[in-house]
């Protein structure tokens, strides 16, 4: 981190401005060497300043610099903001001019990462950052929002504290074991341990919601072949995306497309119709609704009123290795306007028309409920995969310690499972890493970032 980076921040391309970034000890000075009309060695930090870029003699471009002085700045090191006008021939000009004047071009995530190393904010924050930018809806937005503002950071390492205190008395106790002293208290200590599993499980269970606000909700669109399901598809996504025929069988691959409701995106998946075939692609096809089904959050369970009666449905549907929510979609209500219509009992039900535009919205509604209902950005939820792992292994080293204590196993034994879940935890916001953890979360970041 003893050099000085450079790298464009805004997107590749041809724009109204563009946005250069230089980080490091020698970024004032070198862009206060291309730079004409001020002495910006000598100006305050965060101003900016009106002026030319020159490569030798030639002027580059027309331009803005603000300049910030360290450690008050994203990296905490000295940055320069240079905005220019954004054609891809002066950006690169501008770049190599100052390459030669002691910047090197950045790696992906170099300025965030140097954010972390100057402990401007912790790996939870670095992968907010990430988030935010990639944000899809705007539950998401949310989600990485509150991890960006530290929250969750702020939650786990009171968690850290309180163990910490925990581990060092009984680790005093164990220097003074002769004397027979204690200082922690059993019951103590084990409130205080099952309050704290308590919390990390609480954390644990918020990670499905965590993906399906970040990632979108998986809803996998199955039933018998004809049922409507490519029909309810289209409708939903506004747009003939699924072909639409009454020859059984139509859909052999699924088909996934999203959409967006209040904020929240919708991954919808249209799948092969089941049945029994021996066509060796629909057989395929078959294998795969199956796959989409243990993935989903929602099973929209479509069939044709006039083809199954409820009975048959829920039958169907008790053999099907379905993980996620039911909603059984009974369609084709047109087709039997004049008699009494008997559902299923087995999960909630919508009876419709695919064809029917208010029906759809009726479905669109049910969807948007059940998500809020099931899906809330409200409070702390785990959002990468990284995060659940560590803190499944704090879970898990949490729970040693307390069979330890309950089996009267000797304290150390329950100092190093605490120590394990100190431990953990320092990973999961960084304040313990190794260069691995480091590279793999930097590698997906963008330059410029
Ligand atoms: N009358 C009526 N016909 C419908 C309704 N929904 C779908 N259909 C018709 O039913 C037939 C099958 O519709 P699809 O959407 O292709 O059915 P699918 O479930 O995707 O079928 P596969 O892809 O073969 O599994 C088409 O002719 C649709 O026009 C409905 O609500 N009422
Ligand atoms: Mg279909």
């Amino acid at each position: 981190m003893e050099d000085t980076i450079v790298a464009l921040a805004t997107p590749e391309g041809r724009s109204a401005l563009a946005l250069i970034r230089v980080s490091g000890p020698k970024a004032i000075e070198s862009v206060n060497e291309v730079f004409k009309n001020k002495d910006l060695s000598k100006v305050d930090s965060h101003t900016i300043h009106y002026g030319w870029i020159y490569d030798g003699e030639d002027p580059i471009d027309e331009v803005l610099v603000f300049v910030m002085r360290g450690p008050r700045t994203y990296t905490g090191e000295d940055m320069v903001e240079i905005t220019c006008h954004g054609s891809p021939l002066i950006i690169r000009k501008i770049i190599r001019t100052l390459q030669k004047h002691g910047a090197r071009p950045a790696m992906p995530g170099e300025f965030t990462f140097r954010a972390f190393m100057n402990r401007k904010i912790d790996l939870l924050q670095a992968e907010a950052i990430n988030d935010l930018i990639n944000a899809t809806s705007e539950e998401g937005y949310k989600v990485a929002l509150k991890h960006l503002r530290g929250d969750v950071s702020k939650a786990i390492s009171q968690l850290r504290e309180k163990l910490l205190n925990l581990t060092s008395l009984i680790e005093l106790e164990l220097d003074f074991s002769e004397e027979d002293v204690e200082f922690a208290s059993r019951e103590e200590l084990l409130r205080l341990i099952r309050e704290i599993r308590r919390i990390i499980k609480n954390l644990l269970e918020t990670y499905e919601t965590g993906m399906a606000l970040k990632e979108g909700i998986k809803i996998a669109i199955v039933g018998n072949p004809n049922a409507g399901k490519s029909t309810i598809l289209n409708a939903l996504v506004k747009e003939e995306r699924a072909i639409v025929s009454d020859i059984p069988g139509t859909t052999r691959d699924y088909i996934e497309e999203t959409f967006s409701l209040e904020g929240y995106l919708f991954r919808v998946i249209d799948t092969a119709g089941i049945r029994q075939t021996t066509d060796p692609i629909e057989k395929i096809g078959v294998e795969r609704t199956m796959e989409q089904l243990q993935k989903a959050h929602l099973t929209l369970y479509v069939y044709d009123i006039t083809e199954m009666t409820p009975e048959e449905v829920c039958e169907h549907i008790k053999s099907l290795p379905i993980s996620g929510d039911v909603l059984i979609i009974a369609n084709k209500k047109d087709l039997v306007k004049d008699r009494e219509i008997k559902l299923p009992d087995c999960y909630p039900t919508l009876l419709i028309s695919a064809k029917d535009p208010e029906d759809i919205e009726r479905l669109r509604q049910t969807l948007i409920n059940w998500a809020k209902e099931k899906y809330s950005s409200e409070g702390i939820v785990l959002t990468s995969e990284r995060q659940y792992n560590y803190l499944k292994l704090a879970y898990e080293a949490i729970t040693e310690a307390e069979q330890g204590i309950l089996n009267n196993l000797p304290q150390d034994l329950v100092a190093s499972s605490l120590r394990a879940v100190i431990d953990y935890l320092g990973e999961l916001t960084g304040d313990i890493t190794t260069e691995d953890i480091l590279g793999n979360i930097f590698a997906n970041f963008c330059i410029g970032k």
